[in-house]
């Protein structure tokens, strides 16, 4: 059952950020940030709950035997949680994505990588970019720890610096993309660091940077991430004709129409 909800109404569930000249800095050298106390507790309380509810309706036991789309994901996470939705359509990460990004930004992706209890698979060294490469590669993944992340539980590991080696390219045919098979990279990890995360934060990287994650060893923690990857507005599809990759348009313009018109009336905009 998700944990009852019990807070004040009237809480604010995020709080406002903005990047420091030195965390710009330290985000283009290192490829990545942890911002922390995004989600108040109220916003974590109440984003926890929203999305346990669409997690106990859509999921089933981890399966050793099935993927990480059937025990891992739940794709568009924004559809089934109000709060998400706003929180991903006009949260405090849109100014920092401003930073990062500039003034046109759409979301390219929402969903929840969650690894309960007992979920002991592990995602191998990859680049977001490597699962489906969008240009221009500024795309910025945003990774809101729902609880305290660790080696024991499964928090993501990753390699400072590795966004500097560019678009690794790993033949991937529509038959891998439709049965969403793992992209996995070769890679030196000597440099490889674990990033140990309390639920709130937010670690966001470029959309280079080499990471994974081993399975949940915990027997009494799950480790739950809210992921949402924000695009260039016009970012296109490399893979598929450069078409647009179609996201809600959450800031400024785009010159593709039917990137203005996608999910327009979740977002609030008359076309
Ligand atoms: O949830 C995880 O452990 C890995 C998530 C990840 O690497 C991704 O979704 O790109």
């Amino acid at each position: 059952m998700p944990e009852p909800l019990i807070s004040d109404l009237d809480a604010p569930l995020f709080n406002a950020c903005r990047l420091t000249p030195q965390q710009l800095q330290a985000y283009h050298d290192q490829g990545y940030l942890v911002l922390e106390n995004v989600l108040t507790a109220a916003g974590l309380a109440a984003v926890r709950h929203e999305c346990m509810v669409a997690w106990e309706a859509q999921k089933q036991e981890f399966d050793p035997s099935k993927n990480w789309l059937h025990n891992s994901l739940l794709v568009n996470i924004h559809h089934h949680s109000p709060i998400v939705r706003r929180y991903y359509y006009d949260g405090p990460l849109l100014d920092v994505m401003g930073q990062l990004i500039g003034p046109n930004i759409k979301g390219a992706t929402s969903q929840l990588t969650f690894k309960m209890r007992g979920n002991t698979m592990s995602f191998g060294w990859h680049q977001d970019n490597g699962y489906g490469e969008l240009d221009p590669y500024n795309t910025v993944t945003t990774l809101t720890a729902l609880d305290d992340a660790d080696e024991e539980n499964g928090c993501l590991w990753l390699i400072p610096g590795s966004h500097r080696q560019g678009q690794i390219r790993v033949e991937r045919s529509p038959e891998d993309r439709a049965a969403a098979k793992e992209v996995v990279v070769e890679v030196d990890d000597r440099d490889a660091i674990p990033m140990p995360i309390r639920a709130g934060n937010v670690l966001l990287f470029n959309c280079w940077m080499l990471h994974k994650s081993e399975g949940n060893r915990s027997l009494n923690r799950d480790r739950r991430i809210l992921f949402m990857r924000y695009a260039d507005a016009d970012a296109v599809e490399v893979y598929n004709d450069r078409r647009p990759r179609l996201g809600p348009l959450l800031r400024g313009t785009t010159r593709f129409p039917e990137v203005r018109a996608f999910e327009a009336e979740l977002v609030g905009r008359s076309e």
